[in-house]
């Protein structure tokens, strides 16, 4: 298992919109298990391909407390949509950043699990709001898309600022330094 690098806005292969994935074999379920992996280490609820410069359509989502109920979606399709909700959304791509969208409360899913195998699944909530800002991240498309220019291009100037004051001030934290005895 290993952690992965997650892209940030606004590094262009964001935009990539991924493929199907047609594959379903050990290199698919190690690729699977990394994104858990890096989805709980961020930590966040869910993680799609594209952000770990993986262009598959592949999903994990974990929304429960308790970090025990592993999701994954592959080549997602959304039959159905129902009500609104309008939720605070973050994205591990644009850390930092929480802003209110406005999305369908219900979806109905059609998905292929890690063996392949094709399901269908009611989500309502967190989970039905998450898999669809994950399955934006799939077409190449950012929750920052849904604000306006103006928010977006605040928004890109403070990761900017973020990102050199993180590069310049060392990040991590100083050598310990041992004290000599008198
Ligand atoms: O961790 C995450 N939290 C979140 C909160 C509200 C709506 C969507 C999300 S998804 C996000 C993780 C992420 O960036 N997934 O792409
Ligand atoms: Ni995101």
């Amino acid at each position: 298992m290993s952690l992965l690098t997650i892209l940030e806005y606004p590094d262009p292969r964001l935009r990539t919109r991924a493929e199907p994935v047609t594959v379903f074999d050990d290199a698919l379920g190690r690729q699977i298990d990394d994104m858990f992996e890096t989805m709980y280490a961020a930590p966040g609820i869910g993680l799609a391909a594209t952000q770990v410069d993986y262009h598959r359509q592949l999903i994990v989502i974990d929304t429960s407390e308790t970090k025990d109920d592993r999701r994954v979606f592959i080549n997602p399709l959304i039959l159905e949509r129902s009500g609104t909700a309008v939720t605070e959304e973050g994205c591990l791509s644009v850390p930092g950043v929480f802003d209110e969208v406005q999305r369908a409360s219900n979806v109905r899913v059609r998905a292929r699990d890690r063996h392949g195998i094709e399901f269908e699944q009611d989500l309502e909530g967190i989970l039905a709001v998450c898999l669809q800002h994950e399955m934006d991240h799939l077409e190449g498309k950012l929750f920052v898309d849904y604000l306006s220019d103006l928010k977006r291009e605040r928004i890109r100037k403070k990761l900017d600022k973020d990102r050199k004051a993180r590069a310049t001030s060392n990040p991590l934290p100083a050598t310990p330094v041992r004290v000599p005895a008198l």
